[in-house]
């Protein structure tokens, strides 16, 4: 019977004609994958590592750090853009995506980077931005220029002899309006984003063609995949009906907003389209990123059935714990574990059989994992970064460790508007302030909320801004880099990096962590985050501490611990069936079954 349907997966997945999917006997009824076991490690390129002295990282920098990537243990990079851009969004404004921005270097750079990468047994995941480019994109140049201009349909416009065209709110336009006034053509063009960040039109089947040609390009290289940006958004409604003030204003993660912004009818035909065109004839990985996308429509995108995308992140356990008024504010009520418990749970069964998940706590468009979900003072940074290396390397999805996490780094936590860089930020104040608000509580919440916060360059050792450039940084270095900083941890084996390396290490050798099922115990508990993680004869079991205070748990009778796999602090307290974790104390066993 398992022989039999072994074939048969076998048979299925030779006849989908998909190389992605190798035959390797599946697990479960899970088919594996190297991006369903691999670890993702994200690099912001803009504040790994500068080389040149002028204050940005480069390409050179990551060939110079290729090293201590490999020696992280992760075997897949995601990095973000790196094309040419005028920077308006640090590269998510692109304005040639084939070529390289030149803060970061050339083209001979990017080949030897990702010949380094590959040496060393590290795919590399590329950032592809294709609901919007720069205005400074040829495309956009030729756009503008007539109405009857070839590349025209390539945008969606508006013409101004119609009045002006319904309402949309933009995120990052200081006057707060996604359509903008443009003289030459007497129309409107939409930006979701930034003035400078035009959508395309998805509409257009040449504008199809060209992006589909354009990743060919960046896969026959070998690049292994893409990491798809707002990719929800490329299909809209563009009949723009008129919207309510509530249907405007909706956020992420409601249908609502969804159903007039993005998601729109043709959607699962052009990621169908993409994937026959383009990423069915290569072995990559296209992680979908699902901004406004609800737990119910996610396997639309990655089932494997649906042919469309592989892995989805979700935005649900970012919104814990923020306020629903108002730009970046926190809910003063804060985040409670069984929330953050319910959300990584669901997320999680979401796709126990079908499609593939991921699992980050921070990258550069949030603050950093620690000072977020964990606790940053002095007393609990090292053991709550250790906790929640713990958890994400030991979910049942793909996990992301943003760069910097795995030493510590923490939020930057600016005190004036004029050392942030981020354009949200920067045009949020704007458009807030000349409505009158009162900016003070804004600032104090952006110190913990704000994108600037996870933006910081990395910091190396000790020397002058953290080592990071020997010019002036283009984003302050966090004062505190004296003290936290990769050489300091390098041979201190208590480090939260070498503590990071240690857990990277067990999920690679047990698929339990990856394919295994994922059973909570004791849901309702306040403090701790339990569960067990089994597959075939393995079976281990995490708790996590997720408070500055001790805590116990009882386990049942019928379940025996055994070895510890793996122990943030070097003992825990045990009486009987109950055990005491310290602040912070994350501790995973295996189980005698
Ligand atoms: O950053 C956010 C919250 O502060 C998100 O809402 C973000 O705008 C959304 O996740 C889309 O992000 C992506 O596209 C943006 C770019 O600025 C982000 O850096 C990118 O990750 C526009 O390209």
């Amino acid at each position: 019977m398992k022989n039999f349907l072994f074939l048969i997966l076998t048979l299925l997945s030779m006849s989908s004609c998909k190389p992605k999917q190798k035959p390797i006997e599946p697990i479960a009824k899970i088919e594996r994958a190297w991006w369903k076991e691999g670890i993702v490690y994200q690099i912001y390129p803009r504040s790994f590592k500068d080389t040149d002295g002028d204050g940005v990282g480069d390409l050179r920098g990551i060939i110079q750090k290729l090293d201590y990537i490999k020696s992280l243990g992760v075997n897949i990079i995601w990095l973000n853009p790196i094309y040419d851009s005028p920077n308006n969004d640090n590269g998510y404004d692109i304005s040639d995506y084939e070529k390289i921005m030149k803060e970061f270097g050339t083209m001979a750079d990017f080949d030897e980077m990702l010949k380094g990468l590959h040496d060393r047994n590290i795919k590399l995941v590329m950032d592809l931005v294709v609901n919007h480019s720069s205005d400074e994109h040829e495309w956009f140049k030729q756009s503008r220029s007539s109405r009857d201009n070839k590349y025209r349909n390539f945008y969606h416009w508006w013409p101004a002899e119609n009045g002006k065209p319904p309402h949309r709110m933009s995120f990052f336009d200081e006057n707060g309006e996604a359509w903008r006034f443009d003289t030459t053509t007497n129309a409107y063009y939409l930006h979701y984003f930034s003035r400078k960040q035009p959508d395309l039109n998805w509409e257009n089947q040449d504008t199809r063609d060209s992006i589909y040609k354009m990743m060919d390009s960046w896969f026959k290289k070998g690049v292994d995949g893409f990491r798809m940006d707002v990719i929800p958004f490329i299909s809209k409604d563009t009949t723009w009906p008129i919207l309510s003030e509530q249907e405007l204003t909706a956020k992420y993660n409601n249908d609502s907003w969804a159903k007039y912004y993005a998601d729109g009818p043709n959607l699962h035909h052009y990621l169908k389209e993409m994937n026959k065109r383009v990423l069915s004839k290569y072995d990559v990985v296209a992680l979908g990123e699902g901004a406004g996308v609800t737990i119910n429509q996610a396997l639309d995108f990655v089932a494997q059935d649906r042919n469309e995308l592989d892995l989805f992140f979700h935005f649900e356990g970012q919104a814990l714990g923020l306020s629903s008024q108002g730009y970046k504010r926190l809910n003063p009520k804060g985040w409670t574990l069984k929330e953050f418990k319910e959300v990584y749970s669901k997320w999680s069964d979401v796709f126990s059989e079908k499609g593939w998940g991921s699992i980050y706590l921070g990258n550069h468009d949030q603050p950093r994992m620690v000072s977020r979900w964990g606790n940053d003072s002095p007393e609990f940074r090292v053991p709550s970064s250790k906790m929640l290396h713990t958890f994400l390397l030991s979910m049942r999805a793909t996990p992301f460790i943003y760069h910097g996490d795995e030493i510590g780094m923490t939020n930057l936590k600016l005190d004036t508007i004029t050392d942030y860089r981020d354009i949200e930020t920067l045009n949020w104040y704007a458009f807030l302030s000349k409505g009158g608000a009162d900016m003070k509580p804004y600032m104090e919440d952006w110190k913990i909320t704000a994108r600037d916060n996870g933006r910081s360059p990395f910091q190396w050792n000790d020397s002058k801004n953290g080592g990071f450039t020997t010019g002036i940084p283009w984003l302050k270095v966090n004062d505190n880099y004296t003290k936290i900083n990769e050489a300091a941890q390098e041979d201190d084996p208590n480090s939260i990096l070498n503590y990071f390396r240690k857990m990277v290490k067990l999920r690679k050798d047990n698929l339990a962590f990856v394919y295994g099922t994922y059973q909570l115990v004791q849901p309702e508990h306040s403090q701790i985050y339990a569960y067990t993680r089994s597959l075939g004869k393995d079976s281990f079991l995490v708790l996590l501490n997720f408070s500055s205070k001790e805590a116990s748990i009882n386990l049942a009778e019928d379940m025996h611990t055994d070895k510890i796999m793996i122990d943030n602090y070097d003992s825990i307290k045990q009486e009987g069936n109950t055990l005491i974790l310290k602040p912070y104390q994350a501790i995973i066993y295996s189980l005698k079954l």
